[in-house]
């Protein structure tokens, strides 16, 4: 390498360095801006809270349909979690398992959001689901003993 090709590949260097600075400096500020907690969006999704407690979950009772981001907030002292059917059924009157908890393999039941694991209190998640369907959809948290302690809603989609 020549003594000019060097110097040449130095002052790119140089250039993509202080680029990077740039680029990095404008991330940050763009980072310090954006409010605490903000919550992105997808274009086209429209958002839904969902609070679970000891033993209840707050939801909308209906929504128009669409395709929702669900903000779940554990307010309880134990874990919850949150699971969503396409059902005729009632949140009240859900096909059971012998042990009480719903049995998320019925032919009754087709799932449109499930929070995997459990989220402890204080805890927030973002979930999402397609609700583009008009129907009865039924909440619950299917942890044992639960459901039957009232963690179960209704929700009619129009
Ligand atoms: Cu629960």
């Amino acid at each position: 390498m020549s003594g000019l090709e060097r110097s040449s590949l130095l002052k790119t260097i140089f250039v993509v360095l202080i680029m990077l600075v740039v680029l990095a400096s404008a991330l940050i500020v763009d980072l310090a801006r954006r409010p605490a907690g903000a919550l992105n969006v997808p274009k086209g999704y429209a958002v839904a809270q969902v609070t679970v407690t000891d033993y209840a979950i707050q939801a909308p009772a209906s929504l128009p349909k669409g395709d929702y981001e669900f903000v779940l907030t554990n307010r309880g002292s134990v874990p919850h979690e949150l699971v969503m059917w396409a059902t005729k059924a009632s949140a009240s009157a859900l096909p059971l398992r012998k042990d009480g908890s719903v049995d998320e393999e019925s032919d009754l039941l087709d799932s449109v959001l499930d929070s995997g694991s459990s989220l402890v209190p204080g805890e927030t998640r973002i979930l999402f689901a397609d609700l583009t369907e008009a129907g009865h959809y039924a909440l619950v948290c299917n942890l044992p003993m639960h459901y039957r302690l009232g963690m179960r809603q209704d929700l009619n989609v129009h």
